[in-house]
């Protein structure tokens, strides 16, 4: 049976509380999460089976995320906060002083269930403002880790050049035989790709610097607490160097958009710059002291490049046949990559707006 199997595996895990019940939890696209209570009758872990076809190097994406938690942990401590232990993720200790336990199949790790806290799928410009300043402060408050500390858990993850690479591979294998069905998409994203490759060039210039990023900043990888403040930055797999504009793009491509991630109804899709406007400002506020003018002034940039990326991402993955991404129907890859090429739209048709609003904020 199914819970035997989930308890016999967090009987590997050193934890204070006997594991009785084990339900489903979450809506990731990648691991598979687990909700687990205790007799002390509430949900007090989450397990997750790691998805290691994805992270192939477990060890060193547990080992990234003990390094990233314990420095939040002493910078919240140094900065005199309390309830430490809420605000940022606990894992905890299997066999072997390792932080994770493989099976012999699947790699699974536990951590303490933040408690009394919600993640929103939508937010308001409130919300927003402080989930600005919460990712901001995340990036800041890791800012000091010396270079080569963290390991890529992907390589070259948000790297544009490598995504276009693969998407140009795809397309030249045509392995699902779906290519006739997307020429349009094909020729949208061929002709942004020299566009979109600003922060690598940069790169190769001198003029950019890698920085730690979170690289998944979307909406409900935030923990508030009952009154709308932020509690926990979560969802830690892809913190990792790399390109800056990571943090501020992946938000505005899943928050600013009226619509979800793969609606079908396309001119549902919107942006809604108040979203933006209110990130933009936490996010400026906090993450100023490291970010240089150049990289301020490339934020709204970072929206389209992250927009323009989830688009090739997700319609390489439908070129591959669904190899990568969780899907729900058989369309469902096409689905979002169309949702996303139309959300990009409408962040270009904002871009002066947007660029507006920045200027106001240095
Ligand atoms: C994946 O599983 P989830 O939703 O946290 C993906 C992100 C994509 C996102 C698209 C490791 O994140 O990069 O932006 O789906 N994570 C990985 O919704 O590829
Ligand atoms: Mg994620």
């Amino acid at each position: 049976m199914e819970k035997e199997k989930y308890l016999n595996i967090l009987s590997h895990f050193s934890l204070d509380e006997k594991p009785l019940d084990v339900k489903p939890f979450g809506n990731g696209h990648i691991n598979d999460t687990l909700l687990v209570t205790t007799d002390s009758g509430k949900p007090r872990y989450v397990l997750q089976k790691i998805n290691h076809n994805i992270f192939t190097d477990v060890d060193m994406l547990q080992n990234n995320i003990r390094i990233v938690t314990a420095h939040i942990k002493l910078k919240l401590t140094e900065a005199g906060e309390t309830d430490i232990d809420r605000k940022t993720l606990t894992f905890l200790p299997a066999e072997e002083g390792k932080f994770y336990w493989f099976d012999g199949e699947n790699y699974w790790r536990v951590s303490l269930l933040i408690e009394d806290s919600k993640t929103y799928e939508e937010v308001n410009p409130q919300l927003s403002y402080e989930a600005g300043k919460a990712f901001g402060r995340f990036q800041s408050m890791l800012a000091d880790i010396p270079e080569g500390t963290l390991g890529e858990t992907i390589p070259n993850f948000h790297n544009m050049e490598f995504r276009l690479k693969q998407f140009e591979d795809a397309v030249k294998d045509n392995a699902a035989g779906r290519l006739s069905k997307v020429g349009d998409l094909v020729d949208e994203i061929r002709s942004r790709a020299k566009a979109m490759c600003v922060q690598e060039d940069l790169y190769r210039e001198g003029k950019l610097k890698k920085r730690i990023n979170h690289c998944d900043t979307k909406v409900n990888n935030i923990l508030f607490d009952k009154d709308g403040k932020v509690l926990a930055v979560i969802d830690l797999d892809t913190v990792m160097p790399g390109y800056v504009l990571s943090d501020i793009g992946d938000f505005i491509r899943t928050a600013c958009n009226t619509a979800a991630e793969d609606e079908a109804d396309l001119d549902k899709i919107k942006v809604n710059l108040d979203i933006f406007k209110a990130y933009a400002k936490g996010y400026v506020e906090s993450a100023k002291d490291f970010l240089t003018p150049l990289e301020i002034s490339l934020l709204p940039y970072g929206g389209r490049l992250l927009t323009y990326m989830q688009t090739v991402r997700f319609l390489t993955d439908y070129l591959n046949g669904d190899t990568y991404y969780k899907i729900h129907f058989p369309e469902h890859n096409l689905q979002r990559t169309r949702a996303q090429f139309r959300l990009l739209q409408g962040l270009e048709e904002k871009a002066d707006e947007m660029d507006e609003i920045i200027k106001s904020y240095l």
